[in-house]
């Protein structure tokens, strides 16, 4: 399938793999581009000696292009902006903010940039910026949301800018992506769907509790932070939506939820983690290989969008 998006990253399909922080690391990210797409590392707030040796890992287990996400609210944004220059990583995507005062120096660098948006504003202000392309994200996606769902947002972007299009949020199989190509988008965006790969390296508990959701089982916290995140409906989870409802304040919740992703990815700790997961888990029944998952999807988008012809 070659799109905008497959020239533009040189890679196979038009596909990147989602910058889950703490989930997103070498061993993923490599698997994803050796399947064909876009692997991603993300940076999150983890260490930038750290983060070195993983773009560093990632290099040994792949000769394909791969990515990094700078989650523009960490404390180490700024590091991890020259960090990518320095390493030459060739792709550098971005979130939870504006990459503007970063953006003169990736070009200068050669790096293709692609902000994570949530909204038409923006993606227009994204594209002015310089943005090569851009991901335009659903509030099905898992994380830290904006408003509007996938199958408003990307027809919207998609006619706002002159830059390709990449969807996220909700899309987990081939139907997904063929869907997404139909609303005008050039590539696709999925995090989820990787947390139930082999190469994934969460604790066992997030990988059950990704299996075992249903479509009722997302819900989002912290919408009175400004910051609304999506995760899979545990009690810790319901306990955070029970405090904001109750009055507690918008510090007194960063407080309580300070650590909750690493005690989710790393210790898989249910009692106080945050399991951060779009609201399509609930189609997710089976952990597989990544370039399996890979194929089965694009296999099944080819055989409906040439239906759709
Ligand atoms: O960034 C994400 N998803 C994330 S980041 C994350 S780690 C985190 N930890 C604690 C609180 C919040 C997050 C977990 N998931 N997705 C991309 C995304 N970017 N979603 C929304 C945005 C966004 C929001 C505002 C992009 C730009 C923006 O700009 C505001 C401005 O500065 O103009």
């Amino acid at each position: 399938m070659n799109t905008e998006i497959t020239k533009l990253l040189s890679i196979r399909y038009p596909l990147i793999q989602g910058g889950m922080a703490w989930v997103a690391e070498s061993n993923l990210a490599a698997a994803v581009s050796n399947a064909g797409g876009l692997g991603l590392i993300a940076g999150g707030a983890a260490p930038i000696d750290y983060l070195r040796g993983e773009i560093r890992k990632c290099k040994e287990m792949t000769d394909k292009p791969f990515g990094v996400n700078v989650m523009l609210m960490s404390p180490n944004a700024e590091e991890l902006a020259q960090l990518v220059i320095d390493e030459g990583v060739p792709v550098v995507t971005t979130g939870a903010g504006n990459p503007g005062k970063y953006m003169a120096a990736w070009k200068e660098a050669g790096i293709k940039v692609i902000p994570v948006v949530p909204s038409v504003a923006l993606a227009k202000r994204m594209e002015r910026a310089g943005a090569d392309a851009l991901v335009a994200e659903g509030t099905e996606s898992g994380g830290h949301i904006g408003e509007n769902t996938t199958m408003c947002l990307v027809p919207q972007v998609v006619d706002a800018v002159k830059i390709p299009v990449i969807a996220a949020g909700g899309i987990a199989d081939g139907r997904g992506i063929a869907a997404a190509m139909m609303l005008g988008a050039q590539g696709v965006q999925l995090g989820t769907r990787f947390l139930a790969s082999e190469e994934c390296r969460i604790h066992e508990n997030f990988k059950n509790l990704v299996l075992g959701a249903k479509d009722t089982d997302s819900i989002v916290t912290g919408r009175f932070t400004g910051h609304p995140c999506r995760s899979i409906k545990t009690k810790y989870a319901k306990s955070l939506l029970t405090f904001e409802r109750e009055g507690g304040t918008p510090d007194e919740f960063e407080n309580l939820t300070v650590g909750s992703l690493r005690k989710a990815v790393v210790d898989g700790n249910i009692e106080e983690g945050s399991f951060l997961c779009g609201a399509i888990a609930g189609m997710i029944h089976e952990i597989k290989p990544v370039r399996e998952i890979v194929e089965e999807m694009f296999s099944q988008a080819e055989a409906l969008l040439q239906g759709a012809k």
